[in-house]
């Protein structure tokens, strides 16, 4: 990861998530201070401004529910094309933005690692699983879908761009789950997702099998990509979030996993996904996740800044 400059690019995308407020999260991002952050670290960072959805004419779907869908599958094709152009010569740092996005971004990482004939694995830090597909999400919100799509779950086709590098399911390792669907839950373990949910999180502790999996990606010669979802974090530090659910990972937890990743070289690509500014309180979860950021980039416990709200 180190000498690869970082490129920073907004994704302000609104249309999978059931509140408004998610498109405003680039702009607090940048108010946060992340291109500073990184950049005191050492990395050159670009800026590169927010993108738009490429206009995409899906056909209207026979689950009535599902809302905004050409405008969500507009989002993962010009997702997918930025990530796999910026991934082969720098880390794209995606900042949304609803967890749609993760739909385009981590097609296009995958394809980027079918180009160096690496594996690609995801590390998938939410409460949810995000692993709906068009035919079983009842919400109808499409920031449930992106890890389904991305894996190559039927019913897309059609409605989505083409998917032409599934990720391998068993590639995919998702960490603090506590609010799995029924259909989610069946879907899993059909496709063999490595699933830890905050009971084993709680019993085992983080580090372990983070690092069980860390070893996994490094014997495979994979790439990494990882996906940070705000309610990840317990509610009670990261409030900036339209989903939020109790019982979340801590401070340290989050922190910790941030560092063992930064330590293990392996991550080439990183979604900062679902912060709603306009739930936040004084900026509060911007700043928790630029720091998360920047641990994983490279900055020690002895060197972060102390924040005070
Ligand atoms: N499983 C629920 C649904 O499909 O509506 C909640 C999805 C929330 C997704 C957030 C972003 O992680
Ligand atoms: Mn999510
Ligand atoms: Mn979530
Ligand atoms: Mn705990």
């Amino acid at each position: 990861m180190r000498g690869l400059r970082c490129v920073l690019v907004g994704a302000p995308v609104q249309a999978g998530a059931g509140r408004r407020g998610c498109d405003m999260g680039p702009s607090a991002y940048r108010a946060a201070g992340i291109a500073e952050a990184v950049s005191d670290l050492g990395f050159a960072v670009i800026d590169a401004g927010n993108l738009e959805a490429a206009p995409w004419p899906a056909p209207a779907h026979p689950n009535g529910a599902i809302r905004n869908l050409p405008e969500v599958a507009g989002w993962t094709a010009t997702l997918a094309e930025t990530a796999e152009r910026l991934a082969a010569d720098s880390l794209p740092l995606f900042l949304g933005g609803d967890h749609s996005l993760s739909a385009g971004t981590i097609a296009g990482m995958s394809r980027r690692a079918r180009a160096e004939g690496r594996p690609l694995f995801v590390l998938w830090l939410d409460s949810h699983p995000d692993f709906h597909t068009l035919d079983t999400t009842t919400s109808g919100n499409l920031h449930g879908v992106p890890m389904a799509y991305a894996t190559g779950r039927s019913g897309f086709a059609g409605y989505f761009p083409p998917l032409d590098a599934p990720v391998d399911p068993r590639r995919v390792c998702m960490f603090g789950l506590r609010s799995v669907d029924p259909a989610e839950r069946a879907a899993l373990r059909e496709a063999g997702v490595r699933v830890h949910d905050m009971r084993l999180i709680d019993e085992e502790g983080i580090a372990r099998p983070l690092a069980a999996f860390l070893d996994e990606v490094a014997a495979a010669e994979g790439l990494l990509h990882v996906s940070l979802d705000v309610d990840f974090l317990d509610p009670g530090i990261a409030p900036g979030v339209g989903t939020t659910v109790p019982g979340g990972t801590s401070f340290r937890e989050a922190h910790l996993v941030m560092e063992m990743l930064h330590d293990s070289g392996l991550v080439r690509g990183l979604d900062l996904v679902e912060l709603n500014p306009f739930l936040d309180e004084r900026g509060r979860t911007a700043l928790l996740m630029v720091d998360l950021a920047a641990s994983l980039l490279g900055r020690r416990v002895l060197d972060r800044p102390t924040r005070s709200f």
